[in-house]
């Protein structure tokens, strides 16, 4: 499982205090912000909250804003200033849009000092977007919490497909194969990845935030987010047995070990670094039934 990162904010006084004006002043002009600040609903699979994660979005020119969440322990008005790094980072921040055509894997600043995280994001209009933060606060472990942003406009009507995609898809020079997009519900297993690169394995690819590829899932009715990592397959690595989890090797034969799904309907990014250090998303729908 993982997590998170790090932050700066910096600038002059100055330039501080004409952003909050020019913050405030759209703010005031536009009305379909949403509520002020959220509490965030717990959306991590298998997990349950151990802290209060809250959420505003400062809105700036057009459909710019910059989202802010800022968590707490339970029954505390102190900020939670400590957190582990995960995956290399100390919050990942997802964000996808209502039908599930996008996903954005953000991490973003930390103030050290008023434990807020703050990250600018653009969205479209004619959709809500769900925003996850996923963190792991010092001593406590992963947690991860969604929270809603209003459409600007009425929400678009379109339907994303629930159908279980094909196997591969295509990302860049590359084909991202899975052994199958329909598992069996309630049940941990195994699931095979491969990426090749003009009909053969690639040879290229990269360790992308400590990991051979990124997984997340989100089951399209209970929005519940699973974040998890593949090995790289025996024979296809340089790590040092085949019993060890060889999470910072890289090659393109992979296997995942998938927790036990409820029943439903889930799409899945894989991200992955290609040459170049090129990151890649590859979207599927998968089945538990
Ligand atoms: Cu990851």
């Amino acid at each position: 499982m993982e997590s998170p990162t790090r932050a700066r904010l910096s600038g002059t006084i100055a330039a501080a205090v004409a952003a909050l004006i020019a913050v405030g002043g759209a703010s005031f002009a536009r009305a379909s912000v949403g509520p002020a600040e959220q509490i965030g609903t717990f959306a991590l699979l298998g997990g349950s909250p151990k802290i209060v994660s809250k959420f505003w979005a400062v809105m700036g020119g057009g459909l710019a804003s910059t989202l802010k969440v800022r968590q707490f322990p339970i029954g505390s008005t102190t900020a939670i200033l400590n957190y582990d790094v995960e995956m290399q980072r100390t919050i990942h921040m997802v964000v996808i849009r209502d039908d599930f055509a996008t996903f954005a894997h953000l991490h973003p600043d930390f103030n050290t000092t008023t434990g807020t995280f703050s990250q600018s994001f653009t969205k479209q209009a004619n959709h809500r977007y769900y925003v996850y933060a996923d963190t792991t606060p010092h001593g406590i472990g992963q947690q991860v919490f969604r929270f809603t942003m209003e459409s600007d406009g009425p929400v678009s009507a379109m339907k994303p497909s629930l159908v279980p995609s094909a196997p591969s898809a295509t990302a860049g020079p590359y084909t991202v194969a899975l052994e199958k997009t329909t598992l069996a519900a309630n049940t941990p297993q195994s699931l095979d990845l491969t990426v090749d690169e003009n009909g053969q394995p690639a040879h290229d690819l990269g360790s992308y935030l400590g990991a051979p590829a990124h997984f997340v899932f989100i089951n399209t009715s209970s929005l519940a987010y699973v974040h998890i990592h593949p090995m790289v397959r025996n024979g296809n690595t340089n790590a040092k047995g085949p019993m060890k989890m060889n999470m910072t090797g890289v090659g393109p034969l992979m296997e995942l070990h998938v927790p036990a799904l409820p029943a439903g309907t889930y799409k899945l990014w894989i991200q992955f670094r290609g040459g170049s250090y090129k990151l890649y998303t590859a979207p599927f729908t998968i089945a538990a039934q």
